[in-house]
C-alpha cells in the first residue's frame, strides 16, 4: 500500500483500523521531542525537564549549548497515516544516563528511527547497535540542522556503517510533512521486510 498517496479523511469501520507503536530514538538533542511535537495530532505527552547548572557536569550539553531542557522519561505522540492505520509514537530520552528505559520503551514496537545530526554522528551509534542488537526494523532520517554542514546520503550511510537495505532518509523535524514522510518510510520498510520473510517462508514451506 502507498501510505503517502493515501486519504486519511477516508471513512473506515472502527473494526479494520490498526494501531502501531514506533520507537524514535538517537543521541542527545537530536530533535526528538521537535519531531514528536512537529507531526503528533494530540498535544503530545513530553516529560521535558529543565537542566539547571547542578547538572552541568552529569547533562551531555557540550555540543548543545543553548539547550535548555531535555527529556527525562519519554515523549508520547499519535498521527493518522492512513484512514486504516494510527502510529504512536514513542521518544525515548536522549542522554545515555536514561538508556535503562528503553528497553521498556522497545516492547512492543514494530520498528524504529534513529534521528541523527550530522555533527555529531558518533552520538548515534549506540541507537543503531541497539536495534541491530535486538533485529527491530529501523530507519535512519537525519534532522537537516540549519547551521549543520549538507553531506551526501551514500557519505552518512558510509559513515555509520549501515546495512545497504536499511533506508536513510533527510528531514526537518520542525516540518510536520516531512516528519511524516520518516514515518511512512519506516512503515513501507516494516512491511516490505514482512512480505519478503513470508515469501521465504513460503519457498522454504513448498
Ligand atoms: N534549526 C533546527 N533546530 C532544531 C531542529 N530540530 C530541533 N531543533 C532545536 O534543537 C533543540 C533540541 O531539540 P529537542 O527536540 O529538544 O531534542 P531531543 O532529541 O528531544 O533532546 P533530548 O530529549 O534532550 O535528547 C531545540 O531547541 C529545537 O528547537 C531542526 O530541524 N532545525
Ligand atoms: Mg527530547
Amino acid at each position: 500500500m502507498d501510505y503517502a498517496g493515501s486519504d486519511e479523511s477516508q471513512s473506515v469501520p472502527p473494526e479494520r483500523i490498526r494501531s502501531a507503536k514506533i520507537l524514535l530514538a538517537g543521541g542527545f538533542g537530536v530533535g526528538k521531542t521537535t519531531l514528536v511535537g512537529s507531526v503528533s495530532e494530540i498535544t503530545p505527552l513530553t516529560t521535558e525537564a529543565v537542566m539547571t547548572a547542578a547538572s552541568r557536569n552529569i547533562d551531555e550539553i557540550a555540543d548543545v549549548p543553548d539547550k535548555t531542557t531535555t527529556t527525562v522519561a519519554m515523549d508520547f505522540g499519535r498521527i493518522t497515516i492512513a484512514a486504516d492505520l494510527i502510529l504512536y509514537l514513542f521518544g525515548t530520552p536522549g542522554q545515555s544516563r536514561f538508556w535503562f528505559m528503553w528497553d521498556e520503551l522497545n516492547r512492543g514496537a514494530i520498528g524504529a528511527i534513529v534521528l541523527v545530526d550530522t555533527r555529531r554522528l558518533m552520538d548515534s551509534f549506540s541507537s543503531i547497535d541497539f536495534f541491530e542488537n535486538r533485529k527491530v526494523p529501523y530507519v535512519v532520517a537525519v534532522n537537516l540542522f540549519d547551521s549543520a554542514p549538507r553531506y551526501d546520503v551514500d557519505e552518512v550511510r558510509d559513515a555509520l556503517t549501515l546495512p545497504p537495505d536499511v533506508p536513510l532518509v533527510l528531514c526537518d523535524a520542525r516540518n510536520r510533512e516531512s516528519a511524516k514522510r520518516v514515518l511512512i518510510s519506516l512503515v513501507e520498510y516494516v512491511m516490505h521486510l514482512h512480505l519478503r520473510t513470508r515469501a521465504t517462508a513460503s519457498v522454504v514451506g513448498r
